[in-house]
């Protein structure tokens, strides 16, 4: 029988005490404003990955065997979202304190607030935030909570010590985000979709993250609904599969990871390839920043 953990791997490749990666599941759902199901998305991610080949291509080696995975358990959070982001930033502070690379799996993007404030605990300034995302998140308030999955990069960049948020993929924003990002263009960068499809983001992107620590933060709205099909705010034209990999390659390529979360997967009865894709995708981001030299230590 296959373990019950990221990638199936087995006790002596994922115990805690060998495993170089920490995997987090943080099932927090309260704030969503359109479909539901996020809550299901660790869940849905680990069962996914236990599919995954772990031969990977590209570097010619099964390489979750070489870093290893540990998975913790669950996070048991309130419905507040406040209150539930202090919790996901303590456990996250302590996580780091291992020196192992943590990966939060959501949930909605709420979590992203608690992680990269847990991270800045433990791992200390300066931050960059990278966020691969269909929506900007830089609104105030939405809803009536300024903890909304709809604000989590203006929550960020409320910390001085997060220098700037690069955001990829984006193709829906209101004019309080697009007024934002223009009065703030030190902080908040975007590159839309289209910018993406033809090739316009990596001089700047690169030039913008060289020799930084970042906080990488995967919304999966970011690709393209035909990738992921189940998540609760789909726009159409979203990033490829070769395209956000591009992303990824030239990010660990040129600055150094030192903690990820990926979101919004609300997984959906018959769209089992949403779950896979988001598996391998994960496993892929933990890969290249494993195999650039892995993250800094505390
Ligand atoms: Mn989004």
């Amino acid at each position: 029988m296959t373990p019950d953990n990221f990638l199936g791997l087995d006790a002596e490749i994922s115990s805690l005490e060998r495993a170089r990666v920490l995997v987090m599941p943080i099932p927090f759902e309260a704030t969503v404003s359109y479909g539901g199901g996020a809550a299901g998305g660790p869940a849905a991610i680990i069962s996914a990955s236990q599919q995954v080949e772990l031969y990977d291509r590209e570097f010619d080696e099964e390489l979750a065997l070489r870093y290893g995975v540990h998975t913790l358990p669950a996070l048991d959070l309130p419905d507040d979202p406040e209150t539930a982001v202090e919790v996901i930033r303590s456990a996250v502070a302590e996580a780091a304190r291992t020196g192992k690379l943590v990966v939060g799996l959501g949930g909605e993007h709420t979590v992203s607030v608690g992680v990269g404030r847990g991270l800045l605990d433990t791992l200390g300034a300066p931050l960059t935030v990278v966020q691969i995302d269909a929506h900007s998140d830089l609104r105030d308030e939405y809803d009536g909570t300024p903890y909304s999955h709809a604000c989590i990069a203006r929550r960020l960049l409320d910390n001085p010590a997060v220098e700037q948020v690069l955001q990829l993929g984006i193709r829906s924003v209101c004019p309080e985000e697009v007024a934002f990002v223009r009065s703030n263009p030190d902080r908040a960068c975007v590159w839309y979709a289209e910018a993406v499809h033809e090739d316009r983001w990596r001089d700047e992107f690169i030039a913008r993250v060289r020799g930084r620590r970042v906080f990488l933060t995967i919304d999966v709205d970011g690709l393209d609904p035909a990738v992921v099909p189940a998540t609760g705010t789909p726009e159409p034209d979203g990033l490829t599969w070769r395209e956000t990999l591009d992303i990824l390659r030239t990010l660990t390529q040129h600055a150094t990871i030192v903690g990820m979360d990926c979101v919004e997967l609300a997984p959906s009865p018959g769209l089992h390839m949403a779950d896979f894709a988001v598996a391998k995708l994960v496993y892929k981001a933990i890969s290249y920043t494993m195999m650039s030299g892995g993250m800094e230590k505390p």
